[in-house]
């Protein structure tokens, strides 16, 4: 009833009558008034006039999940949101939830993480009501093997959905970047669950700056992080950039387990800031240099060496140029 009533008063910039929301909703017109309540303690500002009804004003800049669904067009993306005002991780919720058998496709979203989690154990600065910071599970019918595909199939996905709500180039910088004007603006953590032959699911983590201001990050982070709303110049709705996210999240899963990952592959080459750069790779402990000739099949990266050899990353960093 909640969001068939946001629903109902998002639809309208006119004041519509208890009346006509208690006939629409089939409940009663006190039914109306409490959720109405319910409705301006979280933030919604809902104008009443005695005798002539009811006129929504502003929502909250809250990622709440009536909001995220509402006019949401995916099939299972999204369609079950568990939200959290605050929590360590989402990565580590979506993974208890799917360890109790929450089924695909579902997002635990937070206005902020207080251990939000980067790989290798690296801290993900997340602060509240700025950024998205989201995971979702995935449940793939495929080989272990295949599952760093997700992260460049997410990125591709990412990459896209923020091009088409704020026209901005952002590129990819493998394996798990997201960069506007080669600073970082996303970042993406898949973490697996599997037996030797079969995943048993996915946890796909996602955070994007959206309005945050790069100068608030800690200053070691300042130096290589920016957001969407300083390249941009103003704001950008959180709800539907993380709409249109689910949206193609949602094709591009679809395309990679129907059609398979190889026009995926294509995409991602188009929208590359790796490829064709001489390249530093922190490998473990080591720090390998070539050209960024490929991404593989594999996900992996391929480099061509100095002395011409050919040498596969398939986990690493990428080094900005003064690192
Ligand atoms: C990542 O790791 O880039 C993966 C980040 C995934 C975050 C999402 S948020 C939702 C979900 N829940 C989680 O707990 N995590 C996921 P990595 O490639 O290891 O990069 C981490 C490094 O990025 C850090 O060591 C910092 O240098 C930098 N960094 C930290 N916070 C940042 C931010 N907000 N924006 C840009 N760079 C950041």
């Amino acid at each position: 009833m909640k969001k068939a009533l946001i629903s109902a008063l998002s639809s309208s910039s006119e004041y519509i009558s208890g009346e006509q929301l208690s006939q629409q909703l089939g409940v009663s017109r006190t039914a109306i008034w409490k959720q109405i309540q319910t409705l301006r303690e979280q933030g919604y500002e809902i104008e009443a006039q005695p005798r002539v009804g009811y006129r929504l004003r502003s929502k909250p800049d809250r990622l709440l999940p009536e909001e995220i669904t509402n006019g949401l067009s995916t099939s299972y993306l999204g369609q079950q949101v568990i939200y959290y005002d605050e929590v360590e991780t989402t990565n580590e919720a979506a993974r208890r939830l799917a360890q109790q058998g929450a089924m695909e496709g579902t997002l635990v979203v937070a206005e902020r993480q207080t251990r939000g989690k980067g790989r290798l154990g690296r801290h993900w600065v997340s602060p509240r009501g700025e950024g998205l910071w989201f995971s979702f599970i995935l449940r793939p019918q495929m080989l272990p093997v295949e599952a760093p595909r997700a992260t460049l199939v997410s990125a591709v996905a990412v990459a896209r959905a923020i091009r088409q709500l704020t026209g901005l180039e952002v590129k990819i910088k493998w394996p798990n970047d997201l960069l506007l004007e080669g600073k970082k603006v996303t970042g993406i953590l898949t973490e697996m669950n599997c037996e030797i032959d079969r995943i048993n699911y996915l946890v796909v983590g996602i955070g994007i700056n959206v309005n945050l201001d790069p100068d608030t990050f800690p200053s070691e982070i300042s130096k290589v992080a920016t957001s969407i709303s300083f390249c941009l110049n103003r704001k950008v709705s959180r709800v539907l950039l993380l709409q249109k996210c689910l949206e193609e999240l949602e094709h591009y899963y679809n395309t990679w387990k129907n059609s398979g990952f190889e026009s995926i592959l294509v995409e991602w080459r188009e929208l590359s800031y790796t490829l064709g750069k001489w390249t530093r790779v922190k490998v473990m402990e080591e720090t390998v240099e070539g050209l960024a000739e490929d991404v593989e099949e594999d996900g992996s990266l391929r480099l061509r060496l100095k002395d011409g050899r050919i040498y596969r990353v398939i986990a690493g960093d990428v080094l900005f140029g003064e690192d």
